[in-house]
């Protein structure tokens, strides 16, 4: 019986440290009560940044919703984030304030999926017609001390260029702690000149501290 005591002490240690090691990102799979979106456009757990930046325009898409002609397949459940950038020099973010902090010269680690519709055909005043919104573009991951904030970059993906999901590895040692995170669209830079694209995510992972040999 002592026997049991002692290693069922183990594992609660065990699970504790597992569990501090881990910092969920909630709503990591964009998933939704469509009925709902569709009344508020408001993506469960995060907030719409790019709303804050620039109020005159829509809101970060949780994809496929039968607009813009996206019909790609979720890599993970049933729906995904789907994110631009215009011709007038506007894009969408999202950010959420995280359930743990991440602390200033630790290693993190995290992976996401992320994915380019063939189609993301949009109206746009600078042009005057409907344009497929199809020009690479990339990834940012901002933290901050504030909701939205982009205080220190910690990930830049390459240009997202191809239909099929493919996992991104994210690994990153913040210089302060920070309590936000913010996923943003932004063009491959650098451009001579705005232009219209998108970038499909799914599935982001837990934040776990980096282990040696992982
Ligand atoms: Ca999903």
């Amino acid at each position: 019986m002592k026997n049991f005591f002692l290693l069922l002490l183990l594992v609660i240690i065990g699970f504790s440290a597992t569990a501090q090691d881990s910092i969920r990102i909630k709503n990591g799979s964009f998933e939704i009560n469509k009925s709902e979106w569709e009344k508020t456009h408001e993506i469960d757990d995060w907030t719409n940044c790019g709303l804050v930046k620039f109020p005159n325009h829509s809101p970060a898409d949780i994809l496929p919703n039968g607009m813009w002609e996206v019909t790609q397949e979720a890599f993970d459940g049933e729906t995904y984030l789907g994110i631009v950038v215009r011709d007038d020099e506007t894009w969408e973010s999202i950010g959420q304030k995280l359930e743990q902090q991440i602390n200033k010269s630790k290693c993190y680690r995290f992976c996401l999926y992320l994915s380019q519709s063939s189609n993301y055909k949009s109206y746009t005043v600078n042009a005057g017609r409907v344009v497929n919104f199809v020009k690479p573009i990339c990834l940012k991951i901002w933290m901050g001390h504030e909701n939205c904030e982009t205080k220190e970059l910690i990930y830049k993906s390459v240009p997202i260029d191809h239909e099929e999901w493919k996992e991104y590895q994210v690994e990153f040692t913040a210089t302060d702690d920070y309590d936000f995170i913010m996923l943003e669209a932004y063009y491959n830079t650098p451009v001579a000149k705005a232009y219209c694209g998108h970038v499909l995510v799914d599935r982001i992972s837990d934040i776990r501290q980096c282990k040696e040999n992982q």
